[in-house]
């Protein structure tokens, strides 16, 4: 592709319209002018399977959103640490084509690593279990075989739960917080040694810059996405972009000022 947008992080939900309209005009008038999007996950603020979006009225203007979309650009999908249990048949209407995290695209000439990023959270052990749970196919089976509503149960619980814990902990240390949940330098020099790449994209941190780092020998640039919040009250400036790739180079979109 010479031309693509990048963006992750929008955490989609009918209870913040202002960020969900943002999208939906990201898709009618910024997307269409590159050659491919691709949104690197937590698209989604929490999915429980892909029966539940055709009750959902919101989830099918999304749909709709993205399956418009990709017959004017090629459009790709990444799993978020929310949304990992999109499955086909949401892919297959959406038009939208599944990469692995991480996974290794060529875009105008250039290389690059592009993945959602939890998985970079080295620090962060506790969630690194978690992960390691909730991503086993069997216990993912499991829970898709559940009913709805057990499965929107368990769903809330462990969402309020997690937000009353991070709450607990950022108010105990918010430095060492800050430091156990970004990325750790060694699981972004191991990612781009194994890819043999030297550039790495990805979401996640919300922490959108862009950082030249190095570890011993090896050197590589890495961009964060920034997420998507223009409907948060204590936010005096809403925050939302996209990275923007073409033969210029890389930078950032802000689709606040667009
Ligand atoms: C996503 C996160 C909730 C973090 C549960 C097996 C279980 C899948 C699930 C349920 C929760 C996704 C699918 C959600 C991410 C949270 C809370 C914290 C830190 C199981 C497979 F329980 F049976 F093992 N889930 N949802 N969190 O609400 O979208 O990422 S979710
Ligand atoms: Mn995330």
């Amino acid at each position: 592709y010479s031309s693509a947008l990048l963006i992750s992080d929008i955490h989609l939900t009918p209870s913040m319209p202002l960020t969900a309209q943002r999208f939906f005009d990201f898709c009618e008038k910024d997307a269409p002018k590159v050659q491919a999007v691709f949104i690197l996950g937590d698209l989604f603020e929490y999915w429980v399977g892909d029966d539940a979006a055709s009750n959902s009225p919101f989830q099918q203007e999304v749909l709709h959103a993205l399956a418009n979309l990709s017959t004017k650009t090629k459009t790709y999908y990444i799993h978020g640490n929310r949304d990992f249990l999109i499955g086909s048949a949401f892919l297959k209407k959406t038009g939208m084509a599944l990469l692995a995290d991480p996974s290794c695209v060529e875009i105008a000439d250039k290389k690059y690593v592009l993945c959602h990023g939890d998985a970079l959270c080295t620090a962060d052990v506790g969630y690194q279990i978690f992960r390691g749970i909730v991503r086993k196919p069997w216990i993912q089976k499991l829970f898709l075989n559940m009913p709805l509503h057990w499965r929107r149960s368990i769903a809330n619980h462990l969402r309020s739960n997690s937000h009353t814990q991070y709450q607990v902990e950022a108010n105990k240390s918010p430095l060492n917080n800050q430091m156990r949940t970004n990325v750790t330098l060694e699981a972004c020099a191991a990612l781009v040694r194994g890819q043999s790449v030297d550039q790495l994209i990805h979401g996640h941190t919300h922490l959108p810059a862009h950082h030249k780092e190095q570890l011993g020998e090896q050197t590589w640039q890495r961009w964060v996405l920034s997420d998507w919040d223009l409907d948060h009250p204590e936010r005096t400036t809403p925050r939302a972009s996209a990275l923007s790739i073409d033969s210029q180079g890389v930078r950032y979109l802000d689709l606040i000022k667009a």
